[in-house]
Parts: structure tokens; C-alpha cells; sequence
């Protein structure tokens, strides 16, 4: 149930709000940026809610610079990002997964500016088949001494000042952190606006369930193989749970703990999942939920990247689950 402050519902705003006048030091007007994220999930919901409806479903016609088609509801997901972020004064710089660079979209001086990056939809193929979908988020300061966004882009995941994502499935939901713990918020649909439901989340440290595409499986280093072959010998059995969808499937790790990994593959030998828009921000949720996030050799967090399209391997859950892959690679 929402959780309520003197009676009253905690909105999305009103946290983030709550939130700046804790931190003064917070400069800008933070929660009018968060909100221009907020509203663009709003249209994208309402888009993916009436896909069959409206013609948005199938591809755009063309593919994108990470070489996959393009949905429809990709090109329209990501407009409303860049429409409305495009009208918060202290956005200097977009970053797209949908987009070969990044972009100066305002020439905003000194410490009031930030980068805001972004997967507009992710597990965008699933729209057809009514399978839950996520927009990734990940917010940075934006540094006035570098020249140039390609470069000002390029920072680890530990400068993330906030990241989150909403789910379209049964119900819209926005997880959020800035760094004092990571937090929910479901969408009202009668007031058209995200409700705080979940607060200080914390994932299970072990929970017998792991999520991967076993198809893939030997294409995997070594050490992933034999955590596959191990983990089904186990008792208590454990179960495997992949919808396809990375935010689907992290956001039940959220919730119910257990580990996703996405490892290095013949087909993706750097790793499939990108590290600025998509491992990144779920690394900031986990950790902040008292989770993991590893390449499988180093902490996500401290990646530096190499571009603003960096790939990385990924695994991601409760830390004793996380510890329990990590082991099996180390184990040479
Ligand atoms: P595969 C969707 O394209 C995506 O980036 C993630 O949402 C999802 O976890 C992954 O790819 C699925 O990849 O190779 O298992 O189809």
C-alpha cells in the first residue's frame, strides 16, 4: 500500500523534494529534472498500453547504431524523453542508446548542470508479444572544465548522483535511488502519478533462484559452466526464471533476490548489456539495496568507459548469490 506521511500519500516529486532539502548542497532544481523523467514514462506507458491500439507495433524500418532493428515504440519512447528533458533548463547533455552520440542539449554554466543517459525502451522486441518492457535512467553531474559531450559522458558509475527505471508490466513502477537507499513508486492511473509503495528496499543476500540464457551456455567461459552444472546439483533445488527483458528481470531479483548474469558470449565477446545506460544504473539500485554488480572480474561501478556505448558482462543480485558466480570464475 502507498505509504502515507500525516494521512497523506508521498508522491514522486514530493520525495525527490523531501529528498534536496536534506541535501542542500544539492544544486539545481533537481526534482524539475526527475519530473521530466517521470512525465516521459507517463507517455511511454500510455503508448505501450494502447500498443495494438495505435500502430506501434513492429519496426521502425531501420536499425540503431547498437545494430538492432528498431521498434517503433522505441523512436516514439525515446522522442518523449528527449522532448521533455529538452525543456529542463539544467539538462546539458542526453545520451541515448537509440542514438550513435551524445548530445548538448543547453549550454548551462557551471554547477547547475547535469547528463541525463538513458535506454528509452529496453526488451523493446517484447512489445508484440506482451511481455513486460523497462526505461533505464542514470543521471551525472555535468563537469563545465570538460570540452565536448562525447567526453564529459565518459565517467564511472560510482559519479552516478541518481539512476532508476520504470517497469511496464502488471502494474508501472518507478525504482529510484540517489544514493540514500533505493525505492519505489507505483503508478496511479487515476491520478496519473507515481505513488512512493516500497521504501528502502533491501534484496534478500541469497535466494535459490538464478536468471540467464542457458542457450548461450557454451559460448560462457568456463567458470559460468560450471556454476550451471553446480547450482543444479544443489539442495534446497534452485529455480531459473529469464523473461528476455533485463529490467523484468531484475526487478524480481529486486524483490525476491536471487542472480542475472548476461556473461561474455561468442556472439557479444565484451558482453551484450551496456554498461552506461543499462548495467550502471541497475548496479547503483543493487548496491544501494544492498546487492552486488560485477563484470565478473571488477566491480561495475569502477568501469571506467571506453565509450558512451560500452558493452560489459554482467552480474547482478544478492551479494551471496552474486559471491556464489564470482567464486566459480575465480576458481579458474
Ligand atoms: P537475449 C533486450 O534486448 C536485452 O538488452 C535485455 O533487455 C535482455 O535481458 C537481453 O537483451 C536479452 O538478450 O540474448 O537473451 O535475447
Amino acid at each position: 500500500m502507498p505509504r502515507k506521511i500525516d494521512g497523506d500519500f508521498v508522491t514522486f516529486t514530493q520525495f525527490i523534494q523531501e529528498e534536496q532539502n536534506r541535501h542542500p548542497e544539492a544544486t539545481g532544481d533537481f526534482s524539475w529534472l526527475m519530473s521530466g523523467v517521470a512525465l516521459a514514462t507517463r507517455m511511454i506507458g500510455s503508448y505501450i498500453r494502447r500498443a495494438g491500439l495505435i500502430d506501434v507495433w513492429g519496426d521502425q524500418g531501420t536499425t540503431n547504431v547498437q545494430g538492432e532493428t528498431v521498434k517503433k515504440l522505441d523512436i516514439m519512447a525515446n522522442d518523449a524523453l528527449k522532448r521533455t528533458l529538452g525543456y529542463r533548463g539544467n539538462v546539458g547533455i542526453i545520451a541515448s542508446e537509440e542514438d550513435d552520440e551524445p548530445r548538448v542539449i543547453s549550454e548551462v554554466e557551471g554547477e547547475d548542470s547535469y547528463i541525463v543517459m538513458f535506454d528509452p525502451l529496453d526488451g523493446s522486441s517484447n512489445i508484440d508479444v506482451n511481455v513486460s518492457v523497462g526505461t533505464i535512467f542514470t543521471v551525472f553531474k555535468n563537469p563545465p572544465e570538460i570540452e565536448g559531450a562525447a567526453k564529459s559522458v565518459l565517467q564511472p558509475g560510482s559519479k552516478q548522483i541518481a539512476a532508476g527505471y520504470v517497469l511496464y508490466g502488471s502494474s508501472t513502477v518507478l525504482v529510484y535511488t540517489c544514493g540514500q537507499g533505493t525505492h519505489m513508486f507505483t503508478l496511479d492511473p487515476q491520478y496519473g502519478t507515481y505513488l512512493l509503495t516500497r521504501e528502502n528496499i533491501t534484496i534478500p543476500q541469497h535466494t535459490p533462484s538464478y536468471s540467464v540464457n542457458e542457450a548461450y551456455s557454451h559460448g560462457f567461459p568456463e567458470g559460468y559452466r560450471r556454476y550451471l552444472d553446480w547450482v543444479k546439483l544443489e539442495k534446497p533445488r534452485y529455480s531459473s526464471r529469464y523473461v528476455g527483458s533485463l529490467v523484468a528481470d531484475f526487478h524480481r531479483i529486486l524483490i525476491k533476490g536471487g542472480v542475472y548474469f548476461y556473461p561474455e558470449t561468442n556472439a557479444n565477446p565484451e558482453g551484450k548489456l551496456r554498461l552506461m545506460y543499462e548495467s550502471n544504473p541497475l548496479a547503483f539500485l543493487a548496491e544501494q539495496a544492498g546487492g552486488a554488480a560485477s563484470t565478473g572480474t571488477q566491480r561495475i561501478l569502477d568501469v571506467m568507459p571506453g565509450d558512451v556505448h560500452h558493452r560489459t558482462p554482467l552480474v547482478i543480485g544478492g551479494k551471496r548469490n552474486v559471491d556464489e558466480v564470482l567464486d566459480m570464475l575465480q576458481a579458474g
